[in-house]
This record gives C-alpha cells, structure tokens and sequence, in this order.
C-alpha cells in the first residue's frame, strides 16, 4: 500500500457501508491502487459548507447560477500545496498522474481511451442512471442518514412537486420502468461478449468504465438488496453476478 496523506469525503448512511455511485467509483480507483487514505464522512446536508470551509471546488451551477457542491471529493496532503478536487472523473485522473501504478496494464485510464471512457460514462448516466429514480427513491430515502432524510425529502417533493412516496412508480409502470433498465443491461451484456479475454470493458484489466458501472452496481446492492439486486444478477447469464465478485476486492470501506 503506497503511504499517502489523502482524506477522501464520502457520504455516510444508516449501513456500514456508502451507497453513493459516484464516490463508489472514485474509491474503487482507490483501492485499485493500493493507496492509503483516510476517509472523512460528511451527510448530504452538510456537503456545500464542509466544501467551502476547506475550499473544495464546486461541481456544477443551480438553474440560477448558484454554485453547487457534491461528493466525491479528496484533499492530498502529501505534497505541498495540498492537492484538493471535486468530481469523481478528475478526481481519478489526478490519481492516475500522481501515483502511476508501476505495472503497465494497472492504468485505469489507458492512453487514447479518454474519449471511450467518456462516451460510455455518458452512455450508462443517459441510460441507466438517468431512469432509476422512479424504482429506487424508496430504497435510497431508507438508506440514508435521519438528517439526509429530512434534506432529501424536502428536495425532492420541492423539485417534483409531489411527496417523495408518489414519486416512486408501482405495479405494472414499475415492472415497465424495470424492463427498460434491464434492456440497457442487455445492451452492455451483448458488448462485453465481443471482448474474447477478460470480464472488464477493457478485457482482463480494471478501467474507469469499470469504477463507474461497478460503482452503480454497489449502489443497487445495497440501497435495494431484495429488489435491484435481485433482478441484476439475475440478468443476463449471471454476468453481473460474476463482475461484481472480480471486483469485490475493491469494494472495500477503510
Ligand atoms: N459529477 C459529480 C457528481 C457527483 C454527485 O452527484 N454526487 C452525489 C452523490 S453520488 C452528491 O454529492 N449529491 C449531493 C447532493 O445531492 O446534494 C461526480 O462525478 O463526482
């Protein structure tokens, strides 16, 4: 394990582990690694004045203009002035250039795949991410801290105009919006199958594509165990199965 200084910012929930997709894949990278970091924990609620206090970037604009802050992010301590970024992709890449792995095939971001690894990001964000809320805003409100409940909550009825339990779609609309996200699945499934070696996207080595669909994939296990989970791994030949336990390793929370 390389020794650094690095503090990663994570969201806590009421189970020992986070279930938040994008700084899933951002630790992922990490451990992938091998590199030492400590991990600080700070609720929803609190992201935006958590970020100000140490001057953590924001990472987007409200519709009026207004700065706004998410999680992941990471401050390296390690050399000085200390390194302190936002948002999961330049978090990673930052990672990359600081600490390359010394093993050649261990680059998460191959030379020339950038514009890949971006395309199949947008890709599982438009045709995955994008659809699970109506199925999952029960079981990600159920996960979440008693604090972050209140906070998204009332975000949520606030942006839909309607309370958090009427957002969630049921009986056949929500079998429909299933099948939708299983045909995305399908997709991927038929893709992979054209790589002769190897279960990642890029064959027999971890990239970002893989930090990125792995990191969703624990956010499906364990925000909705007996409903998501279920239904993934039951897809396609138990592949989702089989690629969630390569990556097990890494899935790990220090
Ligand atoms: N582009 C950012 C998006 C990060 C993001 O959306 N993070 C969510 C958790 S997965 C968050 O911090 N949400 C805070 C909020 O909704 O206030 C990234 O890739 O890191």
């Amino acid at each position: 394990m390389t020794v650094t200084k690095i503090t990663f910012f994570d969201i806590p929930t009421v189970l020992p582990v986070p279930t938040s997709p994008n700084t899933w894949k951002v630790r992922l990278a990490l451990n992938y690694k091998g590199l030492c970091y400590q991990t600080r924990w700070v609720e929803t609620t609190d992201i935006e004045s958590v970020s100000k206090s140490l001057g953590i970037p924001p990472t987007g604009t409200s519709p009026s203009g207004v700065p706004t802050y998410t999680l992941p992010a990471l401050i390296d301590n390690t050399f000085s002035p200390p390194a302190i970024l936002s948002d999961s992709t330049p978090i990673i890449e930052y990672l990359e250039r600081r600490y390359p792995d010394p093993d050649p095939t261990h680059v998460l971001l191959p030379s020339g795949s950038r514009a890949l690894q971006a395309l199949f990001e947008y890709h599982v964000a438009t045709s995955i991410t994008a659809h699970l809320l109506p199925v999952m805003v029960m079981h990600m409100y159920s996960k979440k801290t008693p604090r972050d409940r209140a906070h998204f909550r009332q975000r949520m009825e606030a942006a839909f105009g309607k309370k958090l339990e009427d957002i969630e779609l049921k009986g056949r609309d929500r079998e429909e919006a299933w099948k939708r996200i299983e045909g995305s699945f399908d997709l991927l499934s038929k893709l992979l199958e054209k790589n002769v070696h190897g279960i990642y996207f890029m064959g027999e080595n971890l990239s970002l594509a893989d930090c990125m669909l792995g990191g969703l994939m624990l956010t499906l296990r364990y925000d909705s165990p007996d409903e998501a989970w279920l239904k993934v791994v039951s897809w396609n030949n138990g592949r989702w199965a089989r690629y969630m336990a390569a990556l097990e390793k890494w899935a790990v929370v220090h």
